[in-house]
């Protein structure tokens, strides 16, 4: 993968681990680790990949993103199209497409799913009725993005492989993040970045890693996270509210102010909004290369 020139740390590995260990050498320090086999004997293990996730969701009709820039036209998070799951599930194995599914709310669609998994016990309250699904073709991406929750995230991998490139929360100064939004710029390619373009990025420490089917990977709170589908594959994300309280009173701020001010502008100024939003990141970024 042509991630040369960013600074990337691998990610430490661990075959299985105890709550004790986790917290201690991983939560409380917040670094991210991947755990090869937290899933255990889950029937997922056995069950989860393409042709079962047809039979068990097939007609349910699920919304679709692309990489498409942000529009001021489209709401915060709003999706670019819809299919039912069946359709969506027959193009990502016949041919590689942009379509992703973002953040889908298995249980609550479809509940008998939650007889394939468990929360596992390592000392994170995980908010149950939140596990989320996403889906990828081959070669599509999510930008660079923190969640608006800044949780603490498992992130659980099927069927493909993934590669995931991670910056701890305060590198933003260093990633071109958009003002009032959750992304940094939209044209930085993570995965082969030009420096000429983007130069601050070369001061930002991260960490890279792939995932194959059912390896876990810890996300620590507030972290940035940038995902690449080597293969078409689909993840499982667990949550845990942010327990510092910076975080915390972050991810209030975002969702109770930051989204509804960033819609309420879209409408007033429109594209300008979206525009002055993206060169403010650019020249926020390079004045502290100067400074
Ligand atoms: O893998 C993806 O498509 C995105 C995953 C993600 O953003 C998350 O788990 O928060
Ligand atoms: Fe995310």
């Amino acid at each position: 993968m042509a991630t040369t020139g960013l600074n990337l740390k691998e990610i430490e590995r661990v075959d299985t681990i105890s709550k004790k260990e986790f917290l201690e050498d991983f939560v409380k320090p917040q670094i991210p680790v991947v755990i090869e086999n937290l899933v255990g004997e889950w029937p997922a293990v056995q069950k989860w990949d393409f042709n079962y996730m047809r039979e068990k969701v097939g007609e349910k009709v699920v919304p679709l993103y692309d990489d498409r820039p942000v529009d001021y036209k489209d709401g915060f998070n709003e999706p670019h199209a819809k299919m039912k799951m069946s359709e969506y599930i027959d193009l990502l194995q016949r041919e590689p497409t942009r379509y992703r599914i973002f953040l889908y709310n298995v249980l609550k669609e479809v509940p008998e799913l939650q007889d394939d998994f468990d929360f596992p016990d390592v000392g994170l309250r995980l908010m149950k009725s939140l596990p989320m699904l996403f889906f990828g073709g081959e070669d599509s991406y999510t930008f660079m993005h923190y969640d608006i929750d800044l949780a603490n995230i498992l992130h659980f991998h099927f069927q493909g492989e993934k590669e995931c490139i991670l910056y701890p929360f305060g590198e933003k100064k260093h990633l071109y993040k958009v003002p009032h939004s959750l992304i940094t710029h939209e044209s930085i390619d993570f995965s082969n970045p030009d420096f000429e373009t983007w130069p601050a990025l070369r001061n930002a420490s991260g960490y890279r890693t792939r995932l194959n089917h059912c390896q876990t990977l810890y996300m620590p709170e507030g972290y940035w996270h940038y995902m690449r589908y080597i293969t078409p594959g689909f993840s499982m994300s667990m949550r845990a509210i942010a327990r510092n309280p910076k975080n915390l009173s972050q991810a209030l701020y975002n969702i109770f102010f930051m989204r509804h001010y960033d819609n309420l502008m879209r409408r007033i100024k429109g594209q300008k909004w979206i525009d002055d939003k993206n060169q403010k990141a650019i020249t926020k970024t390079n004045s502290r290369l100067d400074a």
